[in-house]
This record gives C-alpha cells, sequence and structure tokens, in this order.
C-alpha cells in the first residue's frame, strides 16, 4: 500500500511536470507542432467556409443565434432625430447614421475622395496635449475628442476635413519602383474657432469579424508577449496599453481600436454609438456635446438601453471568421516560409489559444490564426499621428489581425490597409512599416520579385 501510495505520487510528479513543460513552450514550438492542424481553421471551429464576413459562429446555440439577428437588426439600422417611433436619438452631431454604414459588409470603411467627398465612413480623433486625470485624451474645447462631420437639423456640423496626398518613391533592390501617397489632413469649415495645438489622429473603420475569439484571449497571453527590453534581440518590444474602463471604473487591458484604447467590445459599442452616432446608453449616458456650445441639455434617459446594447455586443461577439483559400498551393507555401522568415510573425503571431470562458463556451479553449498579438509596436515616424492614447505614442499601433484581409477587395470592392487607409495594396502596406518593423520591411525589399509576389500571394490566402 504504501510503496503503490508512492508509486502514485511519483506519477502524478512526472505527469504535472510534463503539463508544465508543455505550458511553458514557446509560440514557436507551439507553431511547429501544429503544423499537422487544418490551417484553413483560422478562427477554430468558428470558421466559415463562406466568403463573407456576415456569418454567425458556426457553433452557437439555438437562443444565442436569436441574440445574434437581433443584433445584426440594429447594426444595419437607421437611426433618426429623435422624437421618433423607432431607432430614435441621432445627434446632435454625428459621424453617420447606422453601424453598417462605416462597417460596410462587416468590412474596412474607406477614405474620403480627395475635396469631393466628406468622410462619411472615416473619423478623425481629436484631442489637447497631454493627459486626463485617467491617461487618456484631453477634450478640445467645443468639439470634444472626435470631430462629427454631420449635425440633425438645425445644429452645425463641427467641420469638415480636406485632404491632400504627397507621393513618395522608392525602389526595390531589384531595381523596381514604387510609389506611396501620404496623406496630409486639414480641418475645414469648423463651426467655432479651433484652439492652437489641436492633435487628430485619422481612423478608417476597421473590419468587425472574429472579435469574440480576440476577446477570449487572456491578458496573460498578451502579457506574456510584451518584450518592453527586447530581450530576444529582434527589434520588436511590444507593449499593452493600459486604457479607462468604463464599466469597472479602473484601468484594465486595452485591445480594441487602432491604438487598442478600447478594453472590452461593450465598450467600443457603447462609444461607436455616442461618438459616432450621438447616441446615449446606459454606458455612456451623456450627449458627446456636453460642455459643449451645441449640448442639447436635456436630462432625458439614455436613448438605448441595456438590452439593445448586449444584444449588439454579442453580434460583434459571435461574428465568424472567414477560412483561408488555397493553403496547398505551393506559391502560398513559399510566402508563408518567407513570412515567418521576415520575422513578419514576431508582432502578426500567427497561432494563439483561447482561454477557458465557463460564460461563452463557444469561444473557449480555441485554436485560432489571428495574426496579431494585440500589442502596441513603435512603427515609426511616417505613420506617426503624433497624438498619443493612454500608453500609445503617436507612432504607436497596435498589430492588426490580418485573418480574412485576403478577401477585403471580395468583401467591400476596393482595399484601403493601415489605420488611415493610406496604402491601396497589401504591397504598399508592407512598405510603408518602420520603427520597429523598419528591418523587416527593408528585408521585404531586399526579395526577389518571386519570393515578394509568394509572400503578397500568402497573405492573400488569408
Ligand atoms: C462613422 C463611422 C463609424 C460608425 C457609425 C461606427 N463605427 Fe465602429 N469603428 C469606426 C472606426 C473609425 C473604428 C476604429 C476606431 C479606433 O481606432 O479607435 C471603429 C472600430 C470599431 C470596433 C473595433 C474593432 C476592432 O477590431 O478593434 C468595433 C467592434 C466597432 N467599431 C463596432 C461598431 C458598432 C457596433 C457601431 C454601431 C453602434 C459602430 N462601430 C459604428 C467607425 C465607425
Ligand atoms: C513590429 C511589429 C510588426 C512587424 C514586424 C510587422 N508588422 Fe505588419 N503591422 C503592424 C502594425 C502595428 C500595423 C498597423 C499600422 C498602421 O495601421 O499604421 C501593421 C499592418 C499590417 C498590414 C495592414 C493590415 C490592415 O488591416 O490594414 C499588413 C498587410 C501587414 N502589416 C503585413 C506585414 C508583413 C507582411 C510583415 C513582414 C514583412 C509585417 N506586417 C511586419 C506591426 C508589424
Ligand atoms: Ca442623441
Ligand atoms: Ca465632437
Ligand atoms: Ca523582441
Amino acid at each position: 500500500m504504501f510503496i503503490q501510495a508512492i508509486i502514485s505520487r511519483i506519477v502524478i510528479i512526472i505527469i504535472s511536470c510534463t503539463l508544465l513543460l508543455i505550458g511553458c513552450r514557446k509560440p514557436q514550438e507551439i507553431n511547429d507542432r501544429i503544423e499537422n492542424y487544418d490551417e484553413r481553421l483560422s478562427g477554430g471551429q468558428q470558421t466559415t467556409f463562406n466568403e463573407t464576413y456576415d456569418d454567425a459562429f458556426p457553433v452557437l446555440s439555438a437562443s444565442k443565434v436569436t441574440t445574434h439577428n437581433l443584433g445584426d437588426a440594429v447594426f444595419g439600422a437607421t437611426f433618426v432625430t429623435s422624437p421618433a417611433p423607432i431607432n430614435p436619438g441621432l445627434g446632435p452631431v454625428f459621424n453617420n447614421v447606422s453601424c453598417g454604414s462605416c462597417h460596410i459588409n462587416n468590412g474596412v470603411g474607406k477614405p474620403p475622395v480627395n475635396g469631393t467627398e466628406q468622410g462619411q465612413s472615416f473619423l478623425f480623433k481629436l484631442s489637447m496635449p497631454g493627459y486626463d486625470a485617467h491617461g487618456g485624451s484631453v477634450h478640445v474645447p467645443n468639439y470634444g475628442v472626435q470631430l462629427q462631420s454631420r449635425a440633425v437639423f438645425g445644429v452645425q456640423p463641427e467641420g469638415k476635413v480636406s485632404i491632400t496626398y504627397s507621393n513618395i518613391q522608392g525602389e526595390f533592390t531589384d531595381g523596381v519602383k514604387y510609389n506611396l501617397q501620404k496623406p496630409t489632413y486639414t480641418i475645414t469649415n469648423p463651426y467655432m474657432p479651433l484652439p492652437a495645438g489641436v492633435l487628430m489622429s485619422p481612423r478608417l473603420p476597421m473590419a468587425v469579424i472574429g472579435l469574440g475569439l480576440l476577446d477570449a484571449l487572456t491578458d496573460n497571453w498578451m502579457l506574456e508577449h510584451q518584450d518592453l527590453n527586447d530581450a530576444n534581440n529582434d527589434g520588436i518590444t511590444g507593449k499593452v496599453n493600459y486604457v479607462w474602463n468604463e464599466r469597472t471604473q479602473t484601468k484594465t487591458i486595452g485591445r480594441f481600436g487602432w491604438k487598442a484604447t478600447i478594453p472590452t467590445i461593450e465598450q467600443q459599442v457603447a462609444l461607436a454609438f455616442n461618438e459616432d452616432m450621438g447616441i446615449t446608453s446606459p454606458l455612456f449616458p451623456v450627449e458627446s456635446t456636453y460642455g459643449q456650445f451645441q449640448y442639447d441639455k436635456l436630462n432625458d434617459d439614455s436613448e438605448i438601453n441595456d438590452s439593445i446594447l448586449s444584444t449588439v455586443t454579442f453580434y460583434i461577439k459571435s461574428l465568424a471568421v472567414t477560412a483561408r483559400r488555397n493553403v496547398n498551393d505551393a506559391t502560398v507555401q513559399q510566402g508563408k516560409s518567407i513570412f515567418k522568415q521576415l520575422n513578419c510573425s514576431g508582432c502578426h503571431l500567427m497561432t494563439a489559444r483561447t482561454g477557458v470562458n465557463m460564460g461563452y463556451t463557444e469561444v473557449s479553449n480555441q485554436l485560432i490564426f489571428p495574426f496579431t498579438d494585440l500589442l502596441l509596436h513603435d512603427m515609426g515616424s511616417e505613420l506617426s499621428d503624433n497624438r498619443p492614447e493612454f500608453d500609445a505614442l503617436g507612432s504607436e499601433w497596435r498589430t492588426p489581425p490580418l485573418w480574412g484581409i485576403g478577401l477585403s477587395q471580395k468583401i467591400n470592392g476596393n482595399t484601403h490597409y493601415l489605420h488611415d487607409g493610406r496604402a491601396r495594396s497589401l504591397e504598399e502596406a508592407i512598405l510603408w512599416h518602420g520603427g520597429e518593423a523598419l528591418q523587416n520591411k527593408t528585408a521585404y525589399t531586399k526579395l526577389t520579385k518571386e519570393d515578394r509576389n509568394a509572400l503578397i500571394k500568402f497573405l492573400q490566402s488569408l
């Protein structure tokens, strides 16, 4: 008996040591171990084989499907000026009338065409230099933290923005030339004088697929990938943004938005209603114009209730990721190894496993291929907006996930990449990389044309 007890103890110790070892494996080893896994399943079991960004998770209980569909309807609904029988509350100032009018087909928006079209989906964040009490953006007097380019009847839009592009020429090592367009923005027709020193940041609406899975990655997963002092000496650091969490009234880890300034999907949805559409909710009960010249001064109830907010939040949390295509194509395979060779995967992490989530088992413990670390990286002065947000400096941006990116032309009928949509092609997106990614970009420019094409073909298979 005694010896048996000792043996079983030893067995337990061996098993737990093995588990520990597996748990401590580096991401690269996980990459190799899953080499035999079905690479097409970017979103694990929540991958759709339809080439659309509009499918619900394929594995979802019937009652959750119902909630998803209700949220889908609100996401597409046009809101109007109060009072109105349905979807009231738009304005007084706003950027657009529905979620779906900016996140077109749940994909990215597009930058305004110079001089003519006035940024209907594109928007500009504003602030004064410095930080507020929570380390966030300082409001611009009479403008707040976002420029609303539209307004309801009798109210003035805060302003418009004009864009000019300057041309930047470059050359690959093989002598082939390329052109990039660098945007410059100017606020025109401000409804009130703008104080000197206003900072502005252009933002392209992002695709909203797979966010329930990114939400299910643990804070620890993000912290483990931080490398603040570049201990592994690959030129890449990566850091977490600590941001204000409206629900907990504390600072927590940010993971959504181009600068990872938003901690939860609920907060992003409520903020979008508030700033982008002028619609108040229990989480953000005050109009964005508070304290400004055009504040409506009505002490009215929230324009949407908690139930609508949580329904739309769940809709976003249950949008499936599109499956990869052509994974066995020889050129795509070649592109994949170049992606690793150039260490693009140092930021665009290829694999991840979501945490265990008893409240939402559909996203629990999934092996996914998101191509992001959700961390902030210095991307160099050319991409800087010179406007810090919490711990993100002007030049720092969150690595965007690349899953589904190969379908952007099909989903939106045009292609725009990076936070301000300046890149017209995947290749231009790579060529804008600087800062921590400068050496990776430089390595790309030294590739042969054949290898460059292979890398692009790999990105198109995502
Ligand atoms: C005027 C255009 C516009 C409207 C209207 C709009 N959005 Fe957005 N959305 C954006 C932009 C721009 C961003 C990027 C913001 C940033 O970088 O902070 C964004 C970001 C998001 C994100 C974060 C995605 C990610 O990967 O981090 C979600 C989720 C989202 N929006 C949902 C919504 C919902 C839900 C609505 C409707 C209530 C909505 N949006 C309305 C423009 C818009
Ligand atoms: C140091 C981290 C880092 C490295 C290394 C890196 N990227 Fe990125 N990547 C980013 C960040 C951050 C952005 C967003 C920048 C912005 O919007 O201004 C981005 C954007 C992109 C985009 C556009 C995504 C979108 O949704 O618009 C593509 C495509 C891309 N990277 C591909 C690559 C490839 C290919 C490589 C290797 C040659 C690479 N990246 C290396 C951090 C990195
Ligand atoms: Ca309103
Ligand atoms: Ca404003
Ligand atoms: Ca590093």
